[in-house]
């Protein structure tokens, strides 16, 4: 990408320092992350941050990513023993398991508790992740009042906050943080692309190209699929972009393609899951 993609606000280096502060009061840390994008989605700090606290790994959106490549991640986690599940916010599918998985990562723990007398002593998890991986949603799914603010943008949780839940569990509810810098680019546009990094900072326009080019060579069928394609296309994710503008009327004075407005609506599908199951990586061999 031409644009360097740098985005760190204030709020996310309050954070940090609030999640350090709030650690000796946690005993599970449920790391949200994208199923789209498992391996960009997971923040390389986040491990510093934590000092070797117990963490069970959410993969969530897997409504919305390929369903072979979530089975991949899966395997991959088991073969390095992190405990992971699969979630699904928008169904709730997978969310039964969330609290007896945390209980079970932390059985000798809780073990330990009956034998001091602490019988019943609810397990303390704080949901961490990326902005937008839908930490918030999780915790909604679970607190059946449904206070946690959720919205279809990064940095909508400002504050942590706590919230107990059935089956034996408090969760404390957190803002996402990025990294400051993100020195692989392509993790960048993949954030991006997903929709984790906040879209006033990016040139869409870029993006949307960028995002083209990985449709056209890993998911053609989709595209042709949900823009009623058919023919050979054209190789240039560009003039693809733009065929797609056309398909969709979006024109401009002169017969143009308003090609701002396409990139807006790719983005934004590409997000919603309008495309399909879609998931940017595998794991490494
Ligand atoms: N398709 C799909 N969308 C989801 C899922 N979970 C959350 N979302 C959507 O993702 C967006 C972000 O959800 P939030 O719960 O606000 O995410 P968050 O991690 O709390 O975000 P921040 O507070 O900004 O860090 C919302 O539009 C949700 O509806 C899911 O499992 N599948
Ligand atoms: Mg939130």
């Amino acid at each position: 990408m031409q644009q360097s993609i740098q985005w760190f606000p204030g709020h996310m280096t309050r954070t940090k320092r609030k999640i350090t502060q709030l650690l000796p009061l946690i005993d599970i840390v449920v790391e949200v992350i994208d199923a789209r994008i498992p391996q960009s989605s997971r923040n390389p700090d986040l491990d510093q941050l934590l000092g070797g606290k117990p963490r069970l790994l959410v993969l969530n959106k897997v409504d919305i990513a390929d369903e072979n490549a979530t089975e991949a991640w899966l395997a991959y986690y088991r073969k390095h023993n992190l405990p992971a599940m699969t979630l699904d916010c928008k169904t709730g599918k997978g969310i039964n398991r969330l609290v007896p998985l945390m209980r079970e990562v932390l059985r000798d723990k809780i073990a330990a508790w009956s034998q001091k007398g602490m019988e019943g002593r609810p397990v303390r998890a704080m949901v961490a992740g990326i902005p937008n991986s839908g930490k918030s949603s999780l915790i909604n799914r679970l607190n059946k009042g449904g206070k946690a603010k959720v919205e279809d943008r990064p940095g909508v949780t400002r504050d942590q906050q706590w919230f107990v839940v059935e089956g034996g569990a408090q969760l404390l509810d957190t803002p996402g943080v990025l990294w400051p810098k993100f020195e692989d680019q392509t993790v960048a546009a993949r954030l991006a692309f997903t929709g984790a990094i906040r879209d006033e900072i990016l040139d869409k326009e870029e993006l949307a190209f960028e995002l083209m080019k990985v449709l056209a060579a890993d998911y053609e069928p989709l595209l042709r699929q949900r823009y009623k394609l058919d023919g050979t296309l054209p190789d240039d994710p560009w003039e693809l972009l733009q065929l797609i503008g056309k398909k969709r009327g979006m024109l401009i004075s002169g017969g143009e393609v308003d090609t701002l407005r396409a990139s807006v609506m790719l983005l934004d599908e590409y997000r919603g899951g309008k495309l399909g199951r879609i998931t940017l990586e595998l794991p490494p061999k």
